[in-house]
């Protein structure tokens, strides 16, 4: 439950909050205040109370979800997918429920993003006042751990929240592992001796038969050594231990998965299509040179962690001068779908006890038996923008590894923050259709984009796919969703429907 105060009017709160108050998860207590200068308002989060101001834009949708902590529900795919993943890392120390509300120094500047970071954008995360918000990864504690120093190996898994894409692999409520392993300069006699022994656990961890792509050299212009503090060797070093680590979690999470087809009397997965993986270059503040691993999936590349050689100056900044290490982040979700075969990400939020009775902590992994296949309502919105000078976001490569994201992603795309508010936020609409549909909205695609050469004004379509995991939608439930999208587009946009 989420309470929420306030002072004077709705009116006088930021539009952006204003929805808040619709919820009926929300309790409102009012106040009259003398003074014109008091805060307009709190938001009571997890037992907390936080002021809330022209930042806040995290509705009401999410702050109900919040604390569902389903990473640690019993029997729950996820939890599951937790539990065999950091069996792989035993001696490290597990980190499962660290509060979400985390500080803008936590997960931003803490790591490094610069201050200009589209990430920090509010189209890309959900603030709860300009210097609060749900952490967008859970790298917004590593300096917090890195500097308690518990353990030379650690993992945090919690919930993240991002304002993202709308389909069958993002939600704006996931969950994330993150896992880092470092070692101390200063217990060797010299950094000879650390490099040793690094190369004596990487021959110690368990070796696959798993064939990887991995065409890059582990260092180069676009993916830099940090020359200053790493030796070429340590670097090397340390990306094959991660890498070998990180291999050995997949291949992992794939023979249970095979297990469990053929205690079931199934074909095992790999004897229909081997497993693929690759090496990918990426780009995090944290992390440098940095990597993604991505595994063939349906007939594509799914991204599922990202990780690299953790920056020297935030281990510095952790009072850790003399520790060098690696560290990653994955999507659980992620490797969920892939260990059950999962089919759609809005399946783990589901009560439904045909969803949660398929899964055990005790027994063998079992694929996932879709109980129900309800037929797609699709529907099309399509419209003309107002004519503006402001930045138009359209088209978000939210799977794309290259892609800007709250958690790194780009290097050098400039952020929005200082320039004008976008007028449009492809981000703003998967947020409108995820508030008025629920988990009733399966997809949300843009199928057009065009400008009027004569008058040049831009016009958008979009594809809104309904679709209910537990029933039918009738015509009629689906035409008033998206009656509801549509003229909440028109009241926020001022688009003209065409
Ligand atoms: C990060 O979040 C980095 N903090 C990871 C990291 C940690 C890098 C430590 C280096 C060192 P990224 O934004 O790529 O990176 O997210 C990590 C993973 O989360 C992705 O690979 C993907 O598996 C998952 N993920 C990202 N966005 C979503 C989403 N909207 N829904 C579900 N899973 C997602
Ligand atoms: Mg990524």
């Amino acid at each position: 439950m989420v309470k929420l105060t306030c002072a004077s009017s709705f009116w006088a709160l930021p539009a952006s909050i204003r929805p808040l108050f619709r919820s009926p998860h929300l309790v409102l207590s009012c106040r009259r205040y003398a003074s014109k200068d008091v805060s307009p308002g709190a938001l009571t989060i997890g037992g907390h109370s936080y002021p809330i101001d022209s930042w806040t834009n995290v509705p009401p949708n999410i702050l109900a979800q919040y604390g569902r902590k389903l990473h640690v529900q019993s029997d729950h795919p996820l939890s599951i997918t937790r539990q065999l993943i950091a069996s792989r890392f035993p001696s490290f120390r597990n980190h499962d429920s660290l509060p979400g509300v985390v500080t803008v120094e936590q997960n931003f500047d803490s790591l490094g993003f610069t201050p200009d970071h589209p990430g920090r954008n509010r189209t890309d995360t959900y603030y709860i006042n300009q210097s609060t918000l749900l952490r967008t990864h859970t790298s917004a504690h590593e300096v917090d751990v890195f500097r308690a120093n518990e353990s030379d190996g650690y993992t945090i898994s919690a919930d993240v929240y991002r304002r993202d894409a709308v389909d069958k692999s993002h939600y704006p409520i996931f969950h994330q592992m993150e896992g880092a392993l470092t070692w101390d300069r200063k217990a060797f006699a010299s950094s000879e001796a650390c490099i040793q022994q690094i190369t004596k656990d990487f021959e110690a961890l368990p070796k696959h038969p798993l064939v990887v792509e991995d065409p890059n050299p582990t260092y180069q212009p676009s993916n830099p050594l940090q020359t200053q503090y790493h030796s070429p060797e340590e670097a090397e070093i340390l990306a094959k231990h991660l890498k070998r680590s990180l291999e050995d979690m997949v291949v992992t999470i794939f023979a249970e998965a095979d297990k469990g087809l053929a205690a079931a009397g199934h074909r095992s997965k790999s004897e229909d299509e081997p497993l693929k993986v690759r090496w990918v270059e990426a780009f995090f503040p944290h992390t440098s040179p940095s990597w993604e691993l991505e595994v063939w999936w349906q007939g594509d590349w799914l991204e599922v962690l990202g990780c690299g050689v953790i920056d020297q100056p935030l281990l510095i900044r952790a009072g850790q001068p003399d520790r060098i290490g690696w560290a990653f982040g994955l999507g659980l979700e992620r490797l969920a779908m892939l260990l059950f075969g999962i089919p759609d990400i809005r399946l783990f939020w589901s009560t439904d006890k045909r969803f949660l009775s398929q899964f055990s902590e005790d027994g063998p992994i079992r694929r996932f038996q879709p109980f129900s296949k309800h037929p797609a309502a699709p529907r099309d919105v399509s419209f003309w923008l107002p004519k503006t000078d402001a930045p138009i976001i359209t088209n978000t490569p939210a799977t794309a590894s290259t892609a800007a994201s709250p958690a790194g992603g780009q290097p050098t795309e400039p952020s929005t923050s200082d320039q004008a508010p976008p007028a449009f936020h492809e981000n703003d609409l998967m947020e409108i259709a995820r508030n008025v549909a629920g988990d009733s909205v399966e997809d949300v695609t843009l199928i057009d984009d065009f400008t009027h050469p004569k008058k040049q004004r831009r016009s958008l379509c979009y594809r809104i796919t309904y679709r209910s995991l537990e029933r039918t939608l009738t015509t009629e439930e689906a035409n008033r969703m998206h009656d509801h999208i549509t003229r909440e587009l028109i009241e926020k946009y001022r688009v003209e429907i065409r």
